[in-house]
């Protein structure tokens, strides 16, 4: 077996924590987020709130509609940072790598620590055990042969769930005949947008995957492998107190005026953040452009983009936040990809089916290399490993900057 593959989700997590530490609460409908009479929505609802059909965004004057006779309490996030802690304290020991997705979430890989199925059907159990003993509180528990089967078997049986889905077929069998957002990333929009198509279930998917891929591009690739219980992104060790971004910055000797060069630069700064990330096997979602300009003062400039880590794409999205700002000197300028993930190889299948993207980006990359080398008379292209080491890139920007031409 690939992966074993463990999905810890508590249950109503903000309430249960109330209910834990205030008893009178239990059996009670209980709703934590705004109050009735406040403007906002609901962050939690316990089981019994949810049977008057309310549930998480909800706005609260709605969820006071439907239930009145509700406890309403404003959330104590601090409690609940702390409780997580303690949560993925217990988990964590039970993985080689563990991937935090929320206070009350992670993704636990338990392949070489578990060693075989048997073994992680151990884990599980033991995880929700020790969960409830040491810190009163249940979750719902999925094991399985991907993080998206294992998500899915999660919430199975929620609450205080125990599900299993140990290969791709059990998980196709499990899901063909549910809707389209069974799927991760399907969200509201994605799913309507199927639905427009005829294409409501995961056997819609699977019978109109060209559809699905004209519709939705590289998300709809995905989701055709997904619906054939294809996933083969791994655990990513995360922790969001961990460093989130991968960038690299420069500040120049001589405040710089003019675009052309600080494109050029901005260049070679993504070719090295490309490199970083592929180091580490990480793409991102965002890209972050930060300048400070010849009085000190500094600005950043973000944007979400499509899974990535090439060279050209940051460069050319960094590009398009630079020409949205103002064209004063320069002192520093520096770019990092964000919303980091491990999503690379998964990446790269889309690409091989689309027979576009990688490729064709990695090519663009090469051609822009090729043209910054002839603009200041240096070879990059052989000399990258070199130019890369942090000093040498300063100086070598030092070198371009007394050497640009307009
Ligand atoms: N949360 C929030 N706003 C949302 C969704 C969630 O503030 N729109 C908070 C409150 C939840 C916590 O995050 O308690 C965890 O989110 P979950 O989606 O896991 O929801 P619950 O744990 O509350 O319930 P479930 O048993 O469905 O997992
Ligand atoms: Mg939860």
């Amino acid at each position: 077996m690939d992966q074993i593959i463990i999905h810890v989700d508590m249950d109503a997590f903000y309430a249960s924590v109330e209910i834990r530490d205030n008893p009178e609460l239990r059996g009670r409908p209980l709703i934590i987020g705004s109050l009735p009479h406040e403007r906002g929505v609901v962050a939690t609802a316990s089981y019994e709130a949810r049977k008057y059909g309310v549930h998480s965004a909800m706005n609260i004057k709605e969820a006071y509609r439907l239930c009145p006779n509700g406890v309403y309490m404003h959330p104590h996030f601090e409690k609940y940072r702390a409780v997580s802690q303690q949560l993925h304290a217990i988990w964590d020991a039970y993985a080689s790598a563990s991937e935090t997705i929320a206070l009350d979430e992670a993704y636990l890989d338990v392949t070489q620590m578990a060693g075989s199925w048997e073994r992680a059907q151990v884990f599980a159990r033991e995880i929700k055990r020790r969960t409830l003993e040491e810190l009163h509180l249940t979750c719902s528990v999925g094991l399985a042969y991907s993080k998206s089967a294992a998500k899915t078997a999660s919430e199975e049986k929620k609450p205080d769930g125990y599900f299993e889905i140990p290969t791709a077929e059990d998980f196709v069998r499990l899901i063909l005949d549910r809707d389209v957002r069974v799927l991760l990333t399907v969200g509201e929009k994605t799913g309507e947008k199927l639905h427009r198509a005829g294409i409501r279930t995961v056997r819609d998917i699977r019978e109109k995957q060209q559809e699905v891929v004209r519709l939705l591009g590289k998300q709809g690739v995905w989701l055709t492998r997904l619906a054939f219980g294809e996933d083969h992104r791994r655990v990513t060790p995360y922790n969001p107190q961990d460093a989130k971004s991968i960038g690299r910055e420069v500040t120049f000797q001589e405040d710089v005026s003019g675009r052309p060069f600080l494109k050029d630069v901005l260049f070679l700064l993504a070719l090295s953040v490309e490199r970083r990330a592929a180091r580490v096997g990480l793409c991102g979602e965002g890209v972050t452009l930060k300048l400070t300009y010849a009085d000190m003062k500094g600005i950043t400039r973000s944007k979400r983009v499509a899974s990535t880590r090439s060279a050209w794409t940051l460069y050319r999205e960094a590009e398009g936040l630079l020409d949205r700002t103002a064209d004063r000197p320069v002192r520093l300028i520096g770019v990092s990809l964000t919303h980091l993930s491990d999503q690379a190889y998964r990446q790269l299948r889309f690409e091989d089916i689309l027979h576009d993207g990688a490729a064709e980006e990695e090519k663009e990359t090469q051609a822009a290399l090729l043209r910054l080398g002839e603009r200041y008379g240096l070879d990059f292209a052989g000399n990258l490993d070199k130019v890369f080491r942090s000093d040498t890139l300063y100086r070598t920007i030092e070198y371009m900057r007394r050497h640009r031409k307009g």
